[in-house]
């Protein structure tokens, strides 16, 4: 049941101005009321904001402000009232507690937009770019939100939906009245060239989400060398903060260590590894494995060099091991004497002079493209669930492609789209499960 009334703060935990707390379901008005003191919310208009008190037993617990909104007409599509309390922890915990004793139950985490989305006023995509709006750490980020919240992402998906749609009605039709067209001139001349369009298609999205990903989630951004280079001085000089121990000692850094650091509109999420060299020492070796992967997971790689001195083995393997990434090749303390020769490109700097990281900059943001990123194009899929359904429903439509090639019955390419088709429904949350809803909207903030 989900008109039953909750409750959550709404508002960070903390001392502020003010605090709010949310409440939502058919008959909260009449269970605010037996707290409130003041107008009979009840009675009042909507979409209005009451002065009044909160008492409990006699007691005045706080100072109130409430704003009444009339279901369907509010966030969640039910009756639904905000109470604005002194901004203190005490007071507030004091309300919410009068209102859990007087027919409330605590919302769970994401509730209020579980029945939004329930109640119709949002679609998934929705729900879930409230999320990324509040997650946002950049201008792209916030923009490519921003942008899902007003149904862009719904608008993509649902032109890919009526293409596949008229696609199934063609097919009906035909199986319907098998005499109306012959079923192979159908799938050769209508079916297959529409399917290998909408695939293209598919394949465009996919590869602007690429960078949209990165634009909004950061770009995994691994610091690797063989040990001593500099790897640890280059993330605290990064991040402007002592994060990672930095020692003489070859082998300091045992464990991944991350930071996050914004630069215009890029955030990286740098990891720093443990050196990569043979060893015996097992922790150390531990410490490796976990570079290797970090390295194998990372969408940009510093590859980090010593300018002091000539290349080593190790430098040679890794320069291999990161050649098809997309990397720079670092090379760290300037300040020295340099014995270091290499064809490639690199960069120069001093970890510990903190010299050369505006360059270091610059070149990040050219090697990301992330600034060549246009938010309002519109095709692209910046969260990763949607990409992963984006992903299948065009395997779905490989294997149409495959059935049409092979002169399969046309009823089992029907199969196909069809599948193709509710897996895009999938995303805005068209016949969503509820095993998805609660996964999804679980990962919400508290009075979301
Ligand atoms: N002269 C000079 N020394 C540096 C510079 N950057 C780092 N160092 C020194 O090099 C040594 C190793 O630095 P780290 O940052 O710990 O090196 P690392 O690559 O993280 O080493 P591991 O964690 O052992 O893999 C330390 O003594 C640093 O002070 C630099 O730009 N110039
Ligand atoms: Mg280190």
């Amino acid at each position: 049941m989900y008109d039953e009334a909750i409750c959550a703060i709404a508002t960070a935990y903390g001392v502020g101005s003010i605090s709010i707390i949310r409440c939502s379901g058919e008959n909260v008005l009449s269970l605010v009321n037996k707290v409130f003191k003041g107008r009979d919310l009840t009675k009042v208009k909507p979409n209005t904001i009451h002065y009044g008190y909160i008492h409990e037993n006699g007691e005045v617990l706080d100072e109130v402000l409430v704003s009444v909104f009339h279901g369907p007409k509010s966030f969640t599509g039910e009756n639904s009232c905000e109470i604005n309390c002194h901004g203190g922890i005490y007071n507030t915990n004091r309300v919410l507690e009068a209102l859990l004793s007087h027919g409330f139950r605590l919302a769970q985490p994401g509730e209020f937009s579980k029945r939004a989305f329930l109640n119709g006023r949002i679609d998934l995509t929705q729900a879930e770019s409230i999320m990324d709006i509040i997650s946002s750490s950049n201008e792209l980020a916030l923009k490519a939100s921003v942008n899902s919240l007003r149904k862009n992402t719904t608008k993509l998906i649902e032109s890919m939906r009526e293409k596949l749609l008229s696609l199934i009605a063609s097919i009906e039709v035909n199986i319907d009245y098998p005499e109306y067209d012959d079923a192979i001139v159908m799938t050769e001349e209508i079916i297959l060239p529409a399917i290998i369009e909408l695939k293209a298609e598919m394949n465009n999205v996919l590869e602007h989400s690429k960078i949209a990903v990165m634009a909004v989630h950061g770009v995994k951004t691994a610091i690797v060398g063989r040990p001593n280079v500099g790897k640890s001085s280059l993330l605290n000089m990064m991040l402007d903060e002592e994060k990672a121990i930095v020692t003489d000692i070859a082998g300091t850094t045992r464990d991944v260590i991350e930071g996050s650091l914004t630069l215009g509109n890029v955030t990286l999420n740098l990891i720093d590894t443990a050196g990569i060299r043979h060893t015996t020492d097992e922790v150390e070796r531990i410490g490796i494995e976990r570079s290797k992967k970090a390295l194998e997971k990372a969408e940009l790689v510093l590859l980090v060099l010593d300018g002091s001195k000539p290349l080593e083995n190790d430098d040679y393997e890794l320069l291999e091991l990161t050649k098809n990434k997309n990397r720079i090749i670092v090379v760290n303390k300037s300040d020295l004497k340099q014995n270091l020769s290499l064809d490639e490109k690199y960069l120069t700097i001093s970890a510990k002079n903190k010299f050369g990281l505006k360059e270091l900059e610059s070149e990040l943001l050219k090697i990301t493209k992330i600034n060549n990123f246009n938010v309002s194009d519109n095709n692209y899929l910046s969260n990763t669930r949607h990409i992963a359904k984006v992903k299948e429903a065009l395997s779905s439509l490989e294997s149409a492609i495959f059935a049409c090639n092979n002169h399969y019955d046309v009823d089992m390419i029907e199969i196909d789209i069809k599948n193709a088709w509710n897996l895009l429904g999938d995303i805005i949350g068209q016949n969503s499960s509820d095993l998805l809803l609660d996964e999804l909207f679980s990962k919400f903030c508290l009075g979301k």
